[in-house]
């Protein structure tokens, strides 16, 4: 008797190994869903850039400087992010193990020279990840000096900051074994509550003694909403659970929070650090590693 489904498995399937950057590059430029959640965000990112440096350019301050020049590099950070997405350089198609829902699955290449073509596997952003790892450090710093933090807790934040990216890759890139996908996203939130857990309990006292709890209360939570959306958006996403299949979308909704998760937050914060200069470099002990203020001589 004919199997028809493994009739139909013979009908030109492409591996993933087979296809070239240009394959890649193409399928996410005529992708509508993928295309413009990269390339809209290439945009907003240098537009960013060029207006936050706009807006800081009489401050002074040296303090207030690096908070800036941190919330700056977060935009700059993301064009190199979103542009190695576009060209191909770190996305891959990748074909789930046995118990994810997207097993077996096949994506049709949306252009190039094999457009039409059948792809086994899911498409996988996986530079997203990776260029966290260079991006959110600089959200954290931004917030550790506002807070008037100690290098300690900054430090804390940063480490465990980018042990969150690098398993979320680990996760995002593991198709060994379906549950060592689920295995390293339950590492990787675990680090992220050691930042919660700053942002949450250490990070306001610290504001409220540097006059700073305002503008940080705001942000703080900004960010703690939102990087638990990320974290919850993974687990629906193509990569986790597929309760939302589409690469596509999947994108758009990563794209969609880091306006707010980057843009909006780094306004927030270079249009307080511009108007409060005199309050960012009040502090004496920070940036200290003690909790001893200097004796005076
Ligand atoms: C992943 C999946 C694994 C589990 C966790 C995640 C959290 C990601 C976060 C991302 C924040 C990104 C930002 C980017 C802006 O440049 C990797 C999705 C916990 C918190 C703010």
């Amino acid at each position: 008797m004919v199997d028809l489904t493994s009739f139909g498995g013979m009908v030109s399937q492409l591996n993933p190994e087979a296809l070239t950057q240009e394959d890649l590059f193409e399928h996410v430029l005529n992708d509508a869903l993928l295309g413009t959640s990269i390339w809209i965000n290439i945009g907003v990112a240098g537009f960013t850039l060029l207006l936050f440096g706009f807006m800081a350019r009489n401050v002074g301050d040296p303090r207030s400087q690096l908070i800036i020049i941190s919330a700056m590099a977060v935009s700059a950070v993301s064009i190199v992010s979103y542009s190695g997405l576009a060209s191909g350089l770190t996305i891959s198609f990748l074909e789930m193990p046995d118990g994810h829902a997207l097993e077996g699955a096949t994506t049709t290449l949306e252009g190039g020279p094999r457009e039409g073509s059948d792809v086994s596997g899911t498409i996988s952003l996986w530079g997203r990840y990776l260029t966290w790892a260079f991006s959110t450090p600089f959200i954290l710093l931004a917030l550790g000096l506002i807070a008037g933090s100690n290098i300690t807790k900054i430090f804390t934040a940063v480490v465990f900051d980018v042990g969150i990216m690098i398993t979320g890759l680990a996760a995002a890139l593991t198709t060994s074994s379906h549950l060592m996908r689920w295995f390293w996203y339950a590492v990787s939130c675990t680090f992220l509550a050691v930042v919660f857990y700053v942002l949450i309990v250490e990070w306001p006292e610290d504001a409220k003694a540097a006059g700073t709890y305002n503008i940080f209360n705001q942000v703080r939570w900004l960010t703690v909403v939102l990087w638990f959306g990320y974290t919850v958006w993974w687990a629906l996403g193509n990569e986790g659970a597929a309760v939302v299949d589409d690469a596509g979308l999947t994108s758009w909704g990563y794209s969609a929070f880091d306006l707010v998760a980057k843009y909006a937050f780094s306004f927030l914060v270079i249009n307080w650090t511009i108007n409060n200069q005199d309050i960012v470099s009040k502090g004496e002990t920070f940036g200290a590693t003690g909790d001893a203020i200097p004796a005076d001589d």
